[in-house]
């Protein structure tokens, strides 16, 4: 059942998109409707990632998108946040494994990494031959990684690292680990380092019972005394900066990913309102307080689609800064989870039902706001910066 998706366009939003741009959109909400729509409900259903989309994905270059050189597509800021919409459009889950794949694995080894690790691992991440995963977060520390205990002892030309890392997407699934952890030698200082995760000491356990983002893998990561070699270290990161540079890319997809979550159910919310008669015969579309409700989610979908856009072009212009991304990402994943909230109550009882894509994505968007910075610590962020205090 559901409804064929129309396009969300109120502003005349294509208008500011350049010939590539909307190309970019064409190709990925394509690569969406045919592939993963026809499968979500069925995988949300059964806890299963669909991994069997990975190759395709890695052919039509939406891993590392914008990166540049290294098998990665190139394309812009703006063409990558874009991608994010229509993959979000399917399925915050499915938009999360992109995600950590180009944000959070291929970034920090394109921006932190020596040129051998670059050859040795870019190649084959943009391909989707293999896979990654980001341990930042541990069971203790979420929303305050610096107080992290996983750490990393020089023993000789080796690293030995031992911790535990909490709520790691693909973390069952990845070849790789950027583990991230204090240097004992380096007076604490947090580094990255790349885990190849079949090593002794290595252990992922998938997190099981989760009402959201089902068709993501979330693990839990142990790492008991892992060996790996010093050339494993990412030698350009230093310091709890480099962790929150990759969250930033993430955060920026995230505000881009929120949009298309959004469309989808303010589309379906849309098209079942014309549709569904109640009272005298006529569609619930016709009644004042379904319009209003309509009304708020289109307006808020078409500030938000503004807003990612401004981020991009800023970022595509090397102008972007954190706090900027930070009230995008909260502002965006806010008014979606609203939008969510009011599509499922649109549709009455089917609302509930997997018939319709809302509640998987009221559902999903649930974690959406606590990951890569809660709602809350956003808010902080940007209080700190427009007041000058930091009440974290
Ligand atoms: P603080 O002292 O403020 O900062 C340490 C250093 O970092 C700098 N900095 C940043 N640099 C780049 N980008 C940012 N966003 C930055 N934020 C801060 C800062 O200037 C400082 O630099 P320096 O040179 O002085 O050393 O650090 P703090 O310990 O007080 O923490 C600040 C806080 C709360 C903002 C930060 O820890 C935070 O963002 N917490 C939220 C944690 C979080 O978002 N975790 C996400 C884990 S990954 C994930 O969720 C993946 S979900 C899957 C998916 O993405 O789809
Ligand atoms: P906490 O930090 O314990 O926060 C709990 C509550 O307290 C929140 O409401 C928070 O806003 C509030 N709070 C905390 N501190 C303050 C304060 N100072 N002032 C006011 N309120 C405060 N992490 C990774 O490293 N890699 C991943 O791939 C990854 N994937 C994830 C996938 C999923 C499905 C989920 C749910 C999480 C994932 N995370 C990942 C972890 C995620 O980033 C954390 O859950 C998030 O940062 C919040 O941390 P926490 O869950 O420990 O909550």
């Amino acid at each position: 059942m559901g409804f064929k998706f129309k396009n969300v366009d109120f502003l005349k939003f294509d208008s500011l998109l350049n010939e590539d741009e909307r190309m970019v959109r064409d190709t990925a909400r394509g690569f969406i409707e045919d592939n993963l729509i026809p499968i979500i409900e069925g995988c949300y259903r059964e806890g299963r990632f669909p991994r069997e989309l990975v190759p395709l994905m890695g052919e039509m270059g939406f891993f590392g998108a914008n990166l540049h050189g290294y098998g990665c597509a190139g394309m812009s800021n703006v063409e990558y946040g874009i991608v994010m919409q229509e993959f979000e459009r399917g399925d915050s889950g499915f938009r999360s494994f992109v995600s950590v794949q180009s944000a959070l694995v291929m970034y920090p080894i394109y921006t932190f990494g020596s040129e051998e690790q670059k050859q040795k691992w870019l190649p084959e991440l943009a391909a989707g031959r293999k896979l990654g995963c980001f341990g930042l977060t541990e069971p203790g520390f979420g929303s305050n990684p610096g107080g992290m205990t996983t750490r990393a002892r020089k023993v000789g030309d080796e690293y030995v690292l031992t911790g535990e890392k909490m709520w790691i997407t693909s973390g069952t699934i990845a070849d790789v680990a950027i583990i991230w952890a204090k240097v004992t030698e380096e007076d604490d200082k947090v580094r990255g380092f790349l885990v190849e995760t079949d090593r002794p000491g290595f252990k992922a356990d998938e997190v099981h019972g989760k009402w959201s983002l089902r068709a993501s893998v979330t693990a839990g990561l142990s790492l008991q005394e892992v060996k790996i070699p010093a050339s494993n270290l990412l030698p350009g990161s230093g310091g709890l900066k480099s962790p929150l540079m990759c969250l930033n890319q993430a955060r920026y997809g995230i505000s881009w990913g929120a949009i298309g979550a959004a469309m989808a159910c303010y589309d379906t919310a849309l098209q079942y309102s014309l549709m569904r008669k109640q009272f005298r015969n006529e569609p619930i579309a016709s009644h004042q307080m379904i319009q209003e409700k309509l009304v708020w989610m289109i307006s808020e979908i078409s500030k938000a689609q503004l807003l990612s856009l401004h981020a991009g072009r800023m970022k595509d212009a090397g102008t972007l800064t954190h706090e900027i991304i930070s009230l995008a990402k909260r502002n965006n994943v806010w008014m979606a989870l609203e939008t969510a909230r009011m599509a499922r109550d649109i549709l009455g009882g089917n609302g509930i039902t997997e018939d319709y894509p809302i509640m998987r994505h009221m559902m999903n968007l649930e974690s959406v706001k606590t990951y890569e910075g809660t709602h809350d610590i956003h808010a902080l962020i940007i209080g700190a910066h427009i007041t000058g205090i930091p009440a974290f």
